[in-house]
């Protein structure tokens, strides 16, 4: 019996039990994410420690110990079931994507308004505004900037005269509201019937309530989830505005109101990373300059001559982008990265994914193309599943057969208001599916080739996913990036927290009429790693006591095809770079573990928390994001061995900024399935494993972060900072400063800790 599922046939007292204990714990919760208490007061009384919740807290209601929660581990101790009524599964239409308005970017000038007001700027726009008062303490005197972008040349946005903004997106963090401006990115015929426009209420079913505004916070404050369309040599300048609550205690008792945004994995100046430390206040917005640029633009074909390098252009055409082809990314998502709450933040919304289209991943299966170089002709369009350019005349980002899926497991309370327990810093499970933010829906497909984008956003569970037919599915993308060659399953591998398998379908065996689904066949029991991995009979048997396994997305074969499928899925995709010449310069060792320490104790960058990760052998520490632990010289490449120190738990780990190519696991590259052979930018560890990658530090500089993607595990302390030095690597490393947010403006400290083996040895002569 799982630890955190109570089926409806546990008893009336074990239910009023655990209703008893989550009531203790969301007054925990409620105190430490409205800043009432600390986290590290909590750990020193010994309330995150053990199962059963003892002391009063002054001001809080009195903590009950469990009667249950402290007799074994067969016993629940978590959340009730998330009451569901009348609701069935598989009886509302899987809303797609909302597409996030795209508007060519003009600079303002004199007299002339631009795009944005105010203008974007290279360094952060520190023009002051009032304060609210519910931002300081009441004070009605107080002035703060109007971008909580930190200010000065170390945070200016790199390369931004080179690459200015061609595109300008707004967006906004709020609190729940109808989406009156839907716009899955095509008809209604390949959205299950449901037209642009259609106003959609913040529910996670039509029969279940509309979310609370203090309980749902998400990209412009509906559903479903936003996707943001971007091309390479296309610059993007995404401003998000934080509109959400200025009183923090205004949290419907999880999340905080700052935020910070990370384009993960994206391959752009640290200033638009969503650093953990660079976070912004309500009535503030930030803007992020992605310059969408292939990795290596600064050194490999800078010209601009190889065709396999390239973007579409809007007539069905190339457009020629310098850098290394094999570098091309497909698929991201973008997410909050605030210290210490991200798993609260994500988890209450704030999460979109980002496809970035290329030559190769042009978005229009239609468009053939072929050049022919030294005598030999290519193709450069792959002609993945996506849609027809003669059938919507956009020559890329078609989405009519290429479909973004967002799952993650949620929680909801007897109120049906989400729900959330951080009380368990083994990791945090929901009991009911949602794809793209609703439950267990269906989508309506025609009997053709579709790709489907899917993303783990869960707080740390892991999917394994199969047909309910078992038939196969071919991958094609793991992380941000297409496979060397596409990899038939019948069963994907096991998805941690954050990764993105792409993977196409093949409807047309299904006669029209006909229902296939897709089944989740990993059993959680606990948040630290899956609990095994069940067989395809055992998932849909609805004997696993977790209420997450078996199926989850009901696919109806039932629209008639509507033109030929001119998609293709070639054998060759995207190889992996070429490293031979590249010398290895460094190699370093993170072990990922328990009993993390700290050692800085600074009250705005440090946390303490059971985890931990250990550098070179050094301390198992403790966060702190004003602590550099590596410090790779740009234009490099290393190798890094990440381990995980347990063989109880698994980890996701997420490194920021340059994609990676697994080496070795456990020991050797025959342990790393044809899957796992592309790029990388999370890697599973597997309980007790070993994964040793190889990566480049290139093109841009500041600081970055390596962490957890299980974001209980991230935000109690298993996260690091990194820096790249922002010279060429020939002088001496210079410590980067590291930020406050304030809501009257950033200060900045010197790091208040680096590690020794951050500090690079001297140049080579
Ligand atoms: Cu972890």
């Amino acid at each position: 019996m799982g630890r955190l599922y109570l089926g409806e046939k546990a008893s009336r007292a074990r239910l009023r039990e655990a209703a008893r204990a989550r009531e203790n714990r969301r007054e925990i919760v409620k105190a430490l994410s409205q800043g009432q208490v600390s986290r590290r007061e909590l750990l020193k009384w010994g309330l995150f420690t053990s199962a059963g919740l003892l002391a009063p807290i002054g001001g809080l209601n009195p903590f009950v110990s469990s009667a249950y929660a402290t007799s074994g581990s067969d016993i629940p101790t978590g959340i009730p079931p998330s009451p569901l009524g009348d609701v069935q599964a598989f009886t509302q239409p899987m809303l797609r994507f909302d597409v996030l308005p795209r508007r060519p970017f003009v600079f303002g000038r004199p007299g002339v308004p631009g795009t944005l007001t105010p203008n974007p700027t290279e360094e952060a726009n520190t023009t002051k505004q009032r304060l609210n008062p519910d931002l300081v303490q009441g004070r009605t005197d107080q002035f703060g900037p109007v971008e909580g972008r930190p200010p000065g040349p170390d945070w200016a946005h790199q390369d931004f005269r080179r690459f200015p903004p061609r595109i300008a997106i707004e967006v906004s963090q709020e609190g729940a509201k109808d989406n009156i401006n839907y716009d899955p990115g095509c008809d209604a015929q390949f959205n299950s019937g449901v037209a642009r426009g259609t106003r959609c209420p913040c529910c996670f079913h039509p029969g279940l309530v509309v979310q609370d505004p203090l309980k749902l916070w998400t990209f412009n404050g509906s559903i479903p989830p936003k996707l943001m369309l971007g091309r390479y040599g296309e610059p993007i300048l995404l401003r998000h505005t934080n509109k959400l609550p200025f009183r923090m205690a205004d949290n419907g008792g999880f999340g905080r109101h700052t935020i910070s945004t990370h384009e993960h994995n994206g391959h752009h100046g640290a200033e638009n990373d969503g650093f953990t430390g660079a976070f912004f206040f309500p009535g503030q917005f930030y803007d992020y300059h992605y310059p969408i640029l292939l990795a290596g633009f600064r050194s490999i074909n800078t010209l601009a001559t190889d065709p396999l390098a390239s973007a579409p252009d809007d007539n069905g055409g190339i457009r020629l982008v310098a850098g290394d082809w094999h570098e091309t990314m497909s698929t991201h998502w973008f997410h909050d990265h605030m210290f210490s709450f991200t798993s609260q933040n994500v988890y209450k919304g704030n999460a979109g994914m980002f496809n970035i289209y290329s030559g190769l991943d042009r978005g229009a299966e239609d468009i053939h193309d072929e050049f022919t170089q030294n005598g030999v002709t290519r193709t450069v369009n792959l002609r993945l599943p996506s849609g027809r350019a003669a059938s919507t005349g956009k020559s890329w980002g078609n989405v009519e057969y290429d479909v973004n899926l967002m799952l993650a497991d949620k929680a909801w309370d007897r109120d049906g208001q989400l729900d959330f327990d951080i009380f368990d810093f083994d990791g945090f499970l929901g009991d009911v599916m949602t794809v793209n933010l609703l439950y267990k829906p269906f989508f309506e497909v025609e009997p053709r080739k579709y790709r489907f984008r899917i993303l783990n956003a869960s707080v740390s569970r892991f999917f394994k996913l199969a047909l309910s037919d078992g038939s196969p599915m071919i991958q094609i993308g793991n992380d941000g990036n297409l496979l060397p060659n596409p990899v038939v399953l019948t069963e994907l591998d096991e998805q941690g927290i954050a990764e993105r398998y792409d993977i196409v379908i093949d409807f047309s065996r299904y006669t029209l009429g006909s229902k296939v689904w897709l089944v989740n066949l990993v059993e959680h029991a606990d948040g630290k790693a899956p609990k095994q991995d069940l067989t395809l009979a055992q998932a849909l048997s609805g004997l696993s006591p977790d209420p997450c396994v078996g199926r989850f997305l009901e696919f109806r074969i039932n629209r008639p095809l509507s033109a030929p499928d001119q998609s293709r899925v070639p054998a060759q995709l995207i190889p992996n770079p070429d490293l031979t010449n590249v010398p290895v310069v460094r190699e370093r060792v993170f072990e990922f573990g328990r009993g993390g320490k700290n050692t800085t104790f600074d009250p705005d960058t440090s946390f303490d928390g059971p985890w931990g990760i250990k550098t070179d052998g050094g301390l198992m520490l403790n966060a702190d994001f004003g602590r550099i632990s590596a410090a790779p010289r740009m234009g490099t490449r290393e190798i890094w061995t990440l381990v995980n120190g347990g063989a109880g738990w698994d980890h996701p780990i997420h490194i920021h900024f340059e994609e990676g190519q697994i080496l070795e696991r456990d020991g050797s590259f025959a342990n790393v399935p044809p899957a796992e052979r592309g790029r990388k930018d999370v890697y599973r560890l597997r309980p007790g494993g070993t994964v040793k990658i190889t990566m480049q530090f290139r093109d841009f500089a500041g600081t970055y972060m390596e962490h957890c993607h299980n974001t209980v595990h991230e935000d109690n302390a298993m996260l690091l900072r990194w820096d790249i030095d922002p010279r060429d690597g020939t002088g001496a490393f210079r410590r980067l400063r590291t930020p406050i947010p304030r809501p009257q403006g950033v200060d900045f400290v010197d790091a208040d800790d680096v590690l020794p083996t951050a500090e690079n040895p001297a140049p080579p002569k």
